[in-house]
C-alpha cells in the first residue's frame, strides 16, 4: 500500500509521513475487521472528499499586485461539518494542507464533538506585512473560499499566520458576500461570536494531556522544568499553563533562534512582544534582562529538562534532537503542534520510556473549543469562560482515557500513537460503514 500511496500522491512527503503513521496503527484493526476491508474503507479516507485550489490576487501598499495560492481540502464529513485550520505560510503547498487535513480527521473524531476533517491555507507570508496588506489578501482570499464553506459544510479557523485578526478580515469578507452572519470560522473576537478560552484553547489542552501522562506515572506538573518551541498562538498559551500548573517554562523559539530564561518564561512580557508589537523572540531577552538568553539559530531542544512541549511546526524535533533529550533525562513529550516530531524521533523515544503524546490527541483542545464555539453560535449563546475551560479540562481527560484504554485493547499498553489513530479511525470507519458506499 505504501508504493500505491506515494505513486497517487507525488511529491507530497508530510502526507505519505502521516499516512504511513497511521496505517502502521491500524495493522491489528484491519486484520481483525474483514468488513472495512470489504468496503474499502481506508482507500476511501485517503481520498480527500473534495480539493479546492484558487488563485489569489491581492494589492500592496505601494499597488504591486501579487499572485498567491488557495488551498482547501475536505476530506472527511462522515462525523460533521469539515472542521481545521487555514495556515498562511510560504511552505504552504497541496501536501502539506493533505498532511495536516488528514490527522485533523482522526483529530476530531477523538473530541467526540461532531466534527468531519478539513484543512486549508496559502502560500502567502502574513511576517513584515502591514494591516491593510492583509486584509487585502484575506478579502481576496474569502473572495473565492466563500462559496465552498458555511455552517453546515465546512467551517475553517487558525493555523499558523492566520489568528484573531486574519479570522476577523475573513468573517467580515464572508459576510459582506453571503449576507448571512452564522458561525462559518472559529477564532472569532469575544464581542462578536468567538468563544471563551478559544485562543488558549490549544496551548491549555497540551499542557493537560501532558499532566493526565505525567498521573498515569505517579507524577504531577509541580516543579516540573519544560522546553517549549515556537512563540504563536500554541506555545504562548502552553507556557500560561505550565505556570499556573506549577511548572518552569524555560524557553521559547521562532525559526531565527531560541530564548532561555532561567527564572521561567514572562509570559505578560512574551504577550506584549509577540502579540501586541508582532516582534522576534531575539527582542524578548533583550528586554528581559540577566537569567535570559537568546541563541540564534540552534536547538531548544539542547536544553535540558523534565518534559518537551513541541509547538512550532511539523518535523522540528529529530532523531539528534531526540537523543539529546534521552540524555538529559525527558519524561514526557507532548505535541502542541501538528507532526513536529519525526517517526526516527518517536521511535527513540517510547524505545526509551518517555511517555510520548501525539498532536492528533494532546493539541485537540483547539478543535474541541471552535466546536464549543460552533454550538454557541448555532445557540445564540455565549459561554463563561470557567464553562468553556472545564469543558476543555473534561475533553482532554476524556481523549487521554480513550487513547490510553485503546492502547490497553490492543495490547499496546502505553503507546498513545497506537490508541489515538485506532480510536479515531474506528468512530470514522464505523460512520462511514452505516452511511454507505458515498
Ligand atoms: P503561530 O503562527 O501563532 O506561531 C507559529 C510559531 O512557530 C512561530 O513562533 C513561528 O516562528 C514558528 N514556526 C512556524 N513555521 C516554522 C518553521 N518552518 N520553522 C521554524 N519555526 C516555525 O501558529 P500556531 O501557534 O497557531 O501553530 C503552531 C503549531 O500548532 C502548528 O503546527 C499548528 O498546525 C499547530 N496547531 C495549532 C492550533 C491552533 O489552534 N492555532 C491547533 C492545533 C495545532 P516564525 O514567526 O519565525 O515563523
Ligand atoms: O490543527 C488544528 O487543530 C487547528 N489548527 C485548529 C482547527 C480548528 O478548527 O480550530
Amino acid at each position: 500500500m505504501r508504493a500505491e500511496i506515494e505513486h497517487r500522491n507525488p511529491a507530497q512527503p508530510e502526507f505519505h509521513q502521516a499516512v504511513h503513521e497511521v496505517l502502521e496503527s491500524l495493522a491489528p484493526v484491519l486484520a481483525a475487521r474483514e468488513d472495512y476491508a470489504q468496503a474499502a474503507i481506508v482507500e476511501r479516507l485517503l481520498e480527500p472528499e473534495r480539493q479546492v485550489l484558487f488563485r489569489v490576487p491581492w494589492q500592496d501598499d505601494r499597488g504591486k499586485v501579487h499572485v498567491n495560492r488557495g488551498f482547501r481540502v475536505e476530506f472527511n464529513s462522515a462525523l460533521g461539518p469539515y472542521k481545521g485550520g487555514l495556515r498562511f505560510h510560504p511552505s504552504v503547498n497541496l501536501g502539506i494542507v493533505k498532511f495536516l487535513g488528514f490527522e485533523q480527521i482522526f483529530k476530531n473524531a477523538l473530541t467526540g464533538l461532531g466534527i468531519g476533517g478539513g484543512k486549508g491555507g496559502s502560500d502567502f507570508d502574513p511576517h513584515g506585512r502591514s494591516d491593510s496588506e492583509v486584509m487585502r489578501f484575506c478579502q481576496s482570499f474569502m473572495t473565492e473560499l466563500q462559496r465552498h464553506i458555511g455552517e453546515h459544510t465546512d467551517v475553517p479557523a487558525g493555523d499558523i499566520g492566520v489568528g484573531g485578526r486574519e479570522i476577523g478580515y475573513l468573517f467580515g469578507q464572508y459576510r459582506r458576500i453571503t449576507n448571512r452572519w452564522e458561525g462559518v470560522l472559529t477564532g472569532k473576537g469575544r464581542s462578536w461570536g468567538g468563544s471563551a478560552i478559544r485562543p488558549e484553547a490549544t496551548g491549555y489542552g497540551n499542557v493537560y494531556f501532558a499532566a493526565e501522562m505525567l498521573h498515569r506515572r505517579g507524577e504531577d506538573l509541580q516543579g516540573q522544568t519544560a522546553v517549549v518551541s515556537g512563540s504563536g498562538n500554541v506555545a504562548i498559551y502552553t507556557i500560561e499553563k505550565l505556570k499556573a500548573l506549577g511548572a518552569n517554562p524555560l524557553t521559547c523559539s521562532d525559526s531565527g533562534g531560541y530564548v532561555v530564561d532561567d527564572k521561567g518564561i514572562d509570559v505578560d512580557l512574551l504577550k506584549q512582544i509577540k502579540e501586541v508589537e508582532r516582534g522576534r523572540v531575539s527582542e524578548y531577552a533583550t528586554r528581559r534582562g540577566g537569567s535570559a538568553r537568546y541563541v540564534a539559530g540552534g536547538s531548544v531542544w539542547d536544553v535540558p529538562a523534565d518534559i518537551a512541549l513541541p509547538s512550532a511546526t511539523q518535523n522540528e524535533l529529530g532523531a539528534d534532537a531526540a537523543t539529546t533529550l534521552i540524555r538529559n533525562g525527558v519524561k514526557a513529550v507532548s505535541e502542541g503542534a501538528n507532526m513536529p516530531t519525526t517517526p526516527e524521533a518517536v521511535d527513540l523515544l517510547t524505545a526509551a520510556g518517555v511517555a510520548f503524546g501525539p498532536g492528533k490527541a494532546a493539541n485537540a483542545g483547539g478543535v474541541a473549543v471552535s466546536a464549543l464555539e460552533m454550538s454557541q453560535n448555532a445557540a445564540r449563546d455565549t459561554w463563561t469562560p470557567a464553562r468553556v475551560e472545564e469543558e476543555l479540562l473534561r475533553i482532554m481527560r476524556d481523549i487521554h482515557h480513550t487513547c490510553y484504554e485503546t492502547a490497553e485493547r490492543y495490547g499496546a499498553p502505553g503507546d498513545y500513537v497506537a490508541g489515538a489513530n485506532i480510536a479515531g479511525f474506528e468512530r470514522v470507519a464505523d460512520a462511514m460503514l452505516a452511511q454507505g458506499v458515498i
